[in-house]
């Protein structure tokens, strides 16, 4: 069969791919994509938000929602750049985002004439933000060039890859592509042997803990792990991006705070689908100390190696390696139920003494039903909600993993809404953070997206502002003109509501879960008290707080 352009053969290939919602900003380097995105667009629905870097953002917040790829589409050049920020956090959390811009002309590729949209070594940014990229090399090859990027989304370390397309490509009569890329190989099952160095390692230890990070959530690996925690019953501690793998109603899931005091007493740390790398010091999270054994799990064989120090290393598909593990220890119960609670009531009494945030994060818990989607951001009730707000299923806590990029929330969760299937999403997010993405109001109106939006408003940079304030007793640059939100909203035609409690944001939340469309509402919120100190297996230098009550398992282990 003859297809009529290379615009119609990439399109025709999303399709066969599954592709079902795309995330797009045209221009004209696209047109012949675009077109034949509107001849096929019974089968692909189109998203344009009014910012390129909310292309990228949604698609991850799609992929984070549904486990599906998702898929964005801009210019080359400035229109590519704008999308770096969303496939930065892409890839730091681990995201399936199918990343795809045009080139410009062929012949012109690395010449340096000022083309329209030509930056020079394109090509190199977009390698330096995916795990994998490509250049369409002829017309032609449309279609073979997009099945090897699907093959790289759909085997080992999901994380965004990248394929550009010259414009004339697009524009070009091309013959089907009979030459299609091959299904990928599954990733390998680990070898036996070191499956049974584990076992044995776990098997003679006194107090095994596991840490669960994102690739547990990744890899559906999530009834891998509750398998493996309950054969020998022992503690869960999740990662940011790993959280809602073990239910926080399980007793012995935990978040980091908790995980701190069951560390203090573990003998083995099986670390499964985490990098397990401080956020700020190139070490291991937690101290690879002498009498503390490790085993790592990981897809990636990169996330085994130094810092880390594990004893037994095994790269494989926590999906398929957690059962195969479990299966071969031996029944115990390393942390009783009742010792598992008293660990977590520790945690949480350290929580609620930071307030208000706690009692925001409480008003927004018990306001959401478990499936809602939660996305966090850099932003004063966020960072507590790190370890206060309890997940109860995989894919319902967004986070920006490492990449810590203020301003993703609020795209991220319009994305998260369009792959959530109707779910409620509640981003919340600083007046700082929102002010990178005020536009997407309009998006959310658009698509009538169910998106509660929470801006807290301080008038500042706050986070920055207490960091001056601790460290230089003095504050520059952190203070905000910020625009009357509740006109803002209006002008965009979306709910508004303004408040100053938990109770009262609670509330307005419980009523926005059924309701259709967007909600914004701005809570005023003052200087609060620095949660710092309570976040991370090891707390952040300089980062102290009133001393920790007694480890309760100091009495019982
Ligand atoms: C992309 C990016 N730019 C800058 C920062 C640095 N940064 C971290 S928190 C913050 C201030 C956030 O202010 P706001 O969103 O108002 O939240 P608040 O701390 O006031 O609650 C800034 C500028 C960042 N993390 N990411």
């Amino acid at each position: 069969m003859t297809i009529k352009t290379g615009g119609h053969a990439l399109v025709e290939n999303l399709i066969q791919h599954g592709i079902k919602d795309l995330f797009l900003i045209p221009g004209i380097q696209l047109d012949w994509a675009v077109d034949a995105l509107r001849q096929r667009s019974s089968e692909i629905n189109l998203f344009i938000p009014r910012h390129e870097q909310t292309t990228t953002y949604m698609a991850d917040g799609y992929f984070r929602a549904s486990g599906q790829i998702g898929a964005a589409m801009v210019v080359p050049g400035p229109g590519a750049l704008n999308t770096g920020a969303g496939l930065a956090t892409a890839y730091a959390s681990n995201s399936k985002v199918l990343f795809v811009t045009p080139q410009i002309h062929s012949k012109g590729v690395g010449k340096g004439y000022g083309l329209l949209h030509e930056i020079k070594d394109q090509t190199g940014f977009v390698a330096g933000l995916t795990k994998w990229n490509a250049m369409v090399d002829s017309a032609d090859r449309i279609a073979s060039t997009m099945d090897a990027a699907f093959a790289q989304l759909n085997v080992g370390r999901p994380r965004p890859v990248g394929v550009e397309v010259p414009h004339d490509y697009l524009q070009a009569s091309v013959e089907q592509d009979n030459e299609r890329s091959p299904e990928p190989a599954p990733v390998p099952l680990v070898d036996e042997k070191l499956i049974q160095a584990a076992a044995a390692l776990i098997n003679s230890a006194r107090f095994p803990v596991i840490y669960a990070g994102g690739g547990v959530n990744n890899s559906a690996g999530a009834a891998g792990l509750r398998l493996l925690a309950e054969k020998i019953g022992a503690a869960v501690v999740a990662s940011d991006n790993g959280r809602g793998a073990l239910t926080d109603r399980h007793p012995l899931s935990m978040n980091s705070l908790a995980g701190r005091a069951v560390f203090q007493h573990a003998d083995v740390i099986v670390v499964v689908g985490s990098r397990f790398i401080d956020a700020m010091t190139p070490t291991a999270s937690w101290p690879h100390a002498s009498g503390v054994r490790f085993i790592y799990l990981n897809i990636d064989p990169a996330d085994v190696t130094p810092p880390r120090m594990p004893d037994v290393a095994l790269v494989g598909d926590a999906a398929q390696e957690l059962p195969r593990l479990a299966e071969l220890l031996d029944k115990r119960t390393v942390l009783k139920e009742s010792d598992a609670l008293a660990v977590k009531r520790w945690a949480q009494a350290q929580i609620d003494s930071i307030s208000p945030q706690a009692d925001y994060v409480n008003a927004l818990r018990k306001a959401m039903p478990d499936d809602a989607i939660f996305v966090n951001e850099l932003t004063q009730i966020g960072y507590l909600a790190r370890i206060a707000f309890p997940v109860y299923e995989p894919h319902t806590y967004i986070g920006p993993g490492y990449q810590g990029t203020l301003g993703y929330g609020f795209p991220v969760a319009l994305g998260a809404a369009v792959g959530g299937g109707g779910r409620r999403v509640v981003s919340v997010t600083g007046d700082g953070g929102f002010g990178w993405n005020l536009q997407e109001l309009a998006t959310a109106k658009r698509y009538e997206l169910p998106v509660t939006l929470i801006v807290f408003n301080d008038g500042h940079y706050g986070n920055v502002r207490a960091i001056q304030r601790r460290e230089f007793g003095a504050e520059v640059a952190v203070e905000l003109s910020n625009p009357d939100f509740r006109l803002l909203a209006q002008a965009f035609g979306v709910p508004f509501e303004q408040v100053e409690t938990p109770d009262a944001l609670g509330a307005l939340v419980k009523q926005s879960i059924n309701t259709r469309g967007p909600v914004m509402i701005e809570v005023k919120i003052g200087i609060v008290p620095s949660p710092w100190h309570l976040l991370r297996l090891q707390p952040m230098k300089g980062m102290t707080g009133p001393a920790a009550p007694a480890n309760p398992l100091n009495e019982v282990i």
